[in-house]
């Protein structure tokens, strides 16, 4: 069994967790331990009593401890892209290109620890100086989903430890692998004091909910669901802790007459169906411009038939499994409500039969559906995407916004005016052109508006403002 590691040690849980393999569910991909709250709450109390030790190191050796990790992870891509596919079900090149991702994120970081400065600001009282200083929040919780079992734990974990805060990380139930090896790798190739780095996997309500409630966790940054998020956040609140919520989106891609149809079809295809649509940053909703709306539509049809739905680990895949059984229930359920409020299938929608037996499900395209259905209200989280006709540009833009959610957005169109129109009208917190709507890189802030997200924005050096409290001083010679 994989344990937790806790204050510097590696622990055994109150229970297992079993990690099976979507693509085949006859594969056991390990057994993990399961913390409960007795076991959170000494991580918290470990991570609370290291955390001062961590924070007064010089950022150059916290910077460097973030590179030797990043190194590691890099150098071993290959194995940790297959299990991380074994695990999550997306493709190998996916998740090679996942592991190699959160390498990079761990590199960029131990740059950014350098990279913090203070700033003295310009005098109101002539004798004395006021200076902005950043420091560690202290104790950082962290939660993450299933849908990026590496990179989104790296894309908090690294920021957090560049800053000189301490850990304490819940990775989702349903991926604990990735999560594991990651921790092992911090543990060795960190050497970082004992307590900085606490990996608690156990369920949300006994991990998480300490998390939530613990006077010492001052920070807690979590990516998940909606539901979940939303309590967090009260939670949170209710004590006066620090939080950052990265949660749902139903992701609007318009298509414009005077779009490239070959580039909208690939820029359609990969950011809704790729990854088994499993992102919260996907497109769910395409809003077409009428003329160009069914040729749009066949063509997507067209490409929809060649892809290869299959085990995530075999070579030629290009659409792995859903992750477990009750999502594919949920993908099938909304394909459902679509089509009873009068959405047409024109593809995909049924569950395949593979080699291996696992989740898998044929990519589903609706179309003529309306923008106040629940198909284009509600996030699905799976291969199914719908299509809502528009009469023009700005019928698009409205379409586009009327949604509560605000993550990403995208438009495909040769047009610099509706181009630049759209990019400065659309209510999503990450706009793109002829890009698709998933897919962000490291260097740059993640975070969406309205029901999506909550709190700072994730990456780039925009991540400081989680992870970092702000101080003003006074100071009179
Ligand atoms: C991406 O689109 O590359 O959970 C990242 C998610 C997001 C990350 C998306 N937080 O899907």
């Amino acid at each position: 069994m994989n344990k937790n590691y806790i204050a510097g040690q590696w622990v055994e849980g109150a229970s297992i967790n079993r990690n099976i393999n979507p693509s085949d569910i006859t594969d056991i991909v390990g057994e993990y331990a399961r913390a409960d709250t007795r076991q959170a709450e000494l991580a918290v109390e470990a991570a609370h009593d290291a955390q001062p030790t961590w924070a007064r190191m010089s950022a150059e050796q916290r910077g460097d401890a973030l590179d030797r990790i990043g190194s590691e992870i890099l150098a071993r891509k290959e194995e940790l892209g297959l299990l991380l596919s074994r695990e999550e079900g997306k493709t190998l090149v996916e998740g090679v290109g996942e592991v190699v991702r959160a390498g990079r994120v761990f590199k960029f970081f131990a740059g950014e620890a350098l990279r913090l400065s203070r700033e003295r600001l310009a005098n109101i009282r002539p004798d004395v100086e006021a200076e902005v200083r950043r420091e560690p929040e202290g104790v950082v919780g962290i939660i993450t989903p299933w849908n990026f079992p590496i990179a989104i734990p790296a894309w908090k974990i690294a920021p957090a430890l560049a800053y000189g805060n301490a850990v304490v990380f819940k990775p989702a139930d349903l991926v604990p692998a990735s999560a594991w090896a990651l921790a092992e790798i911090i543990s060795r190739a960190g050497q970082l004091p004992a307590g900085v780095f606490n990996l608690v996997m156990g369920p949300g309500s006994q991990v998480g909910n300490v998390f939530a409630k613990h006077p010492k966790v001052r920070a807690l940054s979590f990516t998940g669901s909606t539901q979940t998020g939303r309590s967090i956040g009260l939670e949170c609140m209710a004590r006066g802790a620090k939080v950052q919520l990265e949660m749902g989106g139903k992701n609007p891609l318009v298509v414009l007459n005077d779009a490239s149809l070959e580039q909208a079809v690939e820029v359609a295809v990969q950011g809704a169906f790729f990854s088994t649509g499993q992102r919260c940053t996907a497109s769910s909703r395409f809003i077409v411009e009428d003329a160009i709306h069914d040729r749009f539509v066949a063509a997507v049809v067209e490409r929809l038939a060649m892809l290869n739905i299959d085990n995530a680990t075999k070579a030629g895949t290009d659409i792995g499994p859903v992750v477990c059984e009750s999502q594919l229930q949920q993908d099938c359920d909304y394909i459902d409500i679509a089509t009873r409020e009068g959405g047409r299938l024109v593809f995909g929608g049924e569950r395949v039969v593979r080699a291996t037996q696992g989740y898998y499900l044929n990519p589903a395209l609706i179309v003529d559906t309306e923008n106040h259905m629940r198909i284009n209200r509600e996030e699905v989280f799976g291969p199914v995407a719908s299509v809502v006709r528009a009469r023009d540009y700005d019928d698009a833009l409205r379409l586009a916004n009327d949604t509560e959610f605000g993550l990403s957005s995208g438009i495909c169109t040769t047009s610099l005016k509706h181009a630049s129109d759209f990019k400065a009208r659309s209510t999503a917190g990450m706009v793109m052109v002829n890009v698709p709507t998933a897919g962000v890189d490291y260097n740059a802030p993640f975070g969406g508006r309205k029901g999506s997200s909550y709190g700072a924005r994730e990456q780039g050096p925009f991540a400081r403002e989680f992870y970092t409290a702000i101080k003003t001083t006074y100071t009179q010679a």
